[in-house]
């Protein structure tokens, strides 16, 4: 028989978290998920992966521990003794992390450094993926972005995120763990958080054409991002672990949109003129903002294969079409499945 892979995941709550179980189950692997002890339920993400009940052996397991908590990633790491470990927990909200830098820093950039210290002292051979992200970028100096694209982080998130990337790369290079970076650009899904702009527009516009809801209140809508799916965006995080050598990737589509675009798209879809129902709202800028993002991931396309599936269109109107149910399963006194 052949032997049952294992990964760890930190972040398994997360919208990455939950989109990556699924994947990895699906080719078989036996995943732990890390989860932090939260006061209400907060696995809505994951429910149906853990709690199948035609399901006997149930391929996901949940665990307790927390990024800030050096013992706890020492005792996985050491008991579950993962083939492979990705990294997607973090406080991931640019605009959040203004307002609380150093727990931000606390979680992505020293978090990643307990989880990488803590791979290094257990001795097991594993294969590390970190979550980096083309924030990193800031205001780019250069249009699309690859991996050879100077950093010039604008926030505390991205600041968090740059070390995690250099001390990703250097545990690489000093220790010879196999430790990759995917350096992934925007991507989003039904799953999105509800604070994150995509989600925001899609979830307000669906109780707007339900008449639950009279207005939507934005920032910037001048930003521009490289926006892709988040089902898509996982197979290359795997893809990365498979190839023979460590190394780093952008992901992206390769085509940049502004916010305005964005809802322009959302609501010509249901037949609606956005300009009646957004109003601008100073609180949802950001003391410093990433003008615009465009990926070029020619390298991930060359050595791993991967391309994007889902494209602009076609990820508004996925995320449109599963708001309206939502919306209509709530007002129907049930809640809707993601
Ligand atoms: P998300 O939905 O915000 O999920 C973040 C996850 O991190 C949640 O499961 C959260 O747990 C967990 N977490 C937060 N603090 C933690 C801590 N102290 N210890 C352990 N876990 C903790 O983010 P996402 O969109 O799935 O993104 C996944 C990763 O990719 C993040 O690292 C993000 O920064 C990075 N990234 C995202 C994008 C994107 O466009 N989505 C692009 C590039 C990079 P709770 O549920 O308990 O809060
Ligand atoms: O903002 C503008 C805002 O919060 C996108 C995270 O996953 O992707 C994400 O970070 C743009 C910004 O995502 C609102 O100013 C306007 O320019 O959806 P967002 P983000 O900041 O790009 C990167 C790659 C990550 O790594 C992060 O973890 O939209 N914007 N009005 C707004 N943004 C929000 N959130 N809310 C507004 O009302």
């Amino acid at each position: 028989m052949p032997k049952i892979k294992k990964a760890l995941v930190t972040g398994i709550t997360g919208q990455d978290g939950s989109y990556l179980a699924e994947f990895l189950v699906k080719k078989g692997y036996e995943v732990y998920g890390l989860m932090r002890r939260s006061s209400s339920f907060n696995t809505d993400r994951i429910d149906h992966l853990y709690q199948d009940p035609h399901e006997k052996n149930l391929r996901l397991k949940l665990v307790y521990g927390d990024l800030n908590d050096a013992s706890s990633l020492n005792h996985i790491v050491k008991t579950v003794k993962p083939d492979e470990i990705y990294n997607l927990g973090a406080q991931s909200h640019v605009k959040v992390s203004f307002s609380i830098p150093e727990y931000t820093g606390e979680v992505g950039a020293l978090g990643t450094t307990r989880l990488l210290e803590a791979i290094r002292d257990s001795g097991i051979k594993t294969k590390f993926y970190q979550a980096s992200s083309s924030e990193m970028y800031g205001n780019a100096s250069e249009f699309p972005q690859n991996e050879n694209t100077p950093f010039r982080p604008r926030s505390p998130y991205a600041a968090a995120k740059v070390y995690a990337y250099w001390m990703t790369a250097n545990y690489r290079e000093a220790y010879n763990i196999f430790a990759c970076n995917g350096v992934l650009f925007n991507h989003e899904s039904p799953r999105r958080g509800e604070t994150f702009v995509t989600r925001k527009i899609t979830m307000a516009l669906a109780r707007i054409r339900h008449k639950v809801q009279t207005k939507l209140y934005l920032g910037n809508l001048d930003a521009k991002r490289d926006w892709g799916f988040a089902g898509d965006y996982v197979e290359a995080m795997w893809l990365m672990l498979q190839h023979h050598e460590a190394d780093d990737y952008v992901v992206a589509t390769g085509e940049t949109y502004s916010v305005r675009q964005f809802l322009e798209e959302a609501f010509g879809y249901v037949g609606l003129n956005w300009k009646k129902y957004v109003e601008i709202d100073k609180k949802y800028f950001r003391p410093t903002e990433v003008d615009c993002l465009m990926g070029d991931s020619s390298k991930a396309k060359k050595l791993l294969n991967w391309k994007p599936k889902v494209n602009f269109p076609q990820l508004v109107r996925m995320m449109v079409d599963a708001d309206m149910n939502v919306v209509r399963k709530i007002l129907h006194g049930t809640k809707g499945k993601r």
